[in-house]
């Protein structure tokens, strides 16, 4: 059987719709040639070289593109906006290579079995979950992160507590919840970076629940806007705030946002949420002090900094931008575990 060509989209878009970084695997024995065909520069084996892809004449883009040690395969750090990701991935279609589609993920073993050990075979496995470039970063610097934390020695017990990453590339559920006309919307937009939501000075405004992809702070989170809850009259109102209750029972956390100018109608009990106080750029007309709240104006931005780090807090998600080494998989999880239970010396490397 003649050995297949290969090239696989490595990352996924990103929670904000684009993406910063897109990177193009392509394997096989053509890998050469395809290079030689349709990139400026001489590729280098383990060296970044930067150049342009071009389709005869026309470039395309200009990658980073670095060549394996043997040959074997060569990764195309691309632009990640999606015209240059099709054009890139067509022209390897034309040259010969089978595009394998990103849609069972983490990807298979043979999508990733040129990879060494079974440590670098998780990183590009996981790589298209990544979908913000901290994730992207601290994803492939795992490697690195091990081999510096196996000298140095490393406390065990606190890389299994550390779940940052498993979080970054296992995107948490976030509803957005609380009564009519308090913001919420305004808010889900903020988070979003874009209009997604409908708002208006009119309670009832969302009829159906949104949800869709954000990038709070680097951590890709799945954002369920919700219609205010309150007793609707009318039937449809009603049948969304019922179908909105499923997606707030199925999040990992809720944001009970209540509103400065106006006292909440019902009591703000809810367990376990964020309590939010949005419109504190307006003179409040109740007494919020005891409710332990982040106080936040959705429409100046005020505040939202300091609640994209509480949302980190309460996800688990620590320093998504330092490098350290931590675990994102069941199986790298169990063999932490069973080192600390064993008392054996630690090297997910070599594992
Ligand atoms: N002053 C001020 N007004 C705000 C703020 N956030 C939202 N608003 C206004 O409050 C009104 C209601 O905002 P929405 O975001 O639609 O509220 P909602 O909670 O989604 O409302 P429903 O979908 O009806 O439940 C709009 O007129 C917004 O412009 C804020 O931080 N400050
Ligand atoms: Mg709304």
């Amino acid at each position: 059987m003649p050995a297949l060509n290969t090239a696989i989209l490595l990352t996924a878009p990103t929670a904000a719709g684009g993406s910063a970084i897109a990177v193009v695997r392509l394997s096989g024995p053509l890998v050469g040639e395809f290079l030689q065909r349709c990139f400026s520069k001489n590729p280098l084996r383990n060296r970044c070289v930067h150049g342009e892809l071009r389709d005869g004449e026309f470039v395309i883009d200009d990658p980073i593109v670095v060549l394996a040690d043997d040959g074997s395969w060569a990764d195309v750090s691309l632009h990640g906006g999606a015209w240059v990701v099709e054009s890139a991935l067509a022209l390897a279609g034309r040259e010969g290579f089978d595009l394998v589609p990103g849609g069972t993920l983490p990807l298979p073993n043979a999508a990733v079995s040129d990879a060494g050990s079974a440590f670098e075979r998780e990183v590009l496995a996981y790589l298209p979950l990544a979908r913000t470039e901290p994730a992207i970063r601290m994803l492939l610097d795992q490697p690195n992160a091990w081999r510096r934390a196996v000298g140095a020695g490393m406390d065990a017990r606190s890389v299994l507590a550390d779940q940052t990453l498993w979080r970054l590339l296992n995107p948490p559920r976030i509803a957005i919840v609380g009564e009519p006309n308090v913001g919420k919307s305004t808010l889900a937009n903020q988070l979003f970076g874009r209009q997604l939501s409908i708002t208006a000075d009119l309670p009832g405004t969302t009829r159906d629940w949104v949800g869709e992809f954000a990038d709070i702070g680097g951590l890709a989170v799945v954002l369920v806007d919700t219609p205010g809850q309150r007793d609707a009259e009318d039937a449809i109102e009603r049948a969304a705030i019922a179908a909105s209750q499923e997606q707030i029972e199925g999040s990992d956390l809720v944001l009970n946002v209540l509103d400065a100018t106006a006292r909440p109608t019902n009591a703000v009990d809810r367990p376990g949420a964020l309590v939010v106080v949005n419109k504190t750029d307006q003179p409040s007309s109740w007494d919020f002090r005891s409710l332990d709240a982040i106080e936040i104006s959705a429409r100046t931005g005020a505040g939202l900094e300091k609640l994209r780090r509480e949302i980190h807090r309460c996800l688990g998600v620590v320093g998504p931008n330092d490098s350290r080494p931590c675990w994102w998989t069941e199986r790298q999880k169990a063999l932490i575990a069973e080192s600390i239970r064993d008392s054996r010396p630690l090297d997910l490397l070599k594992l």
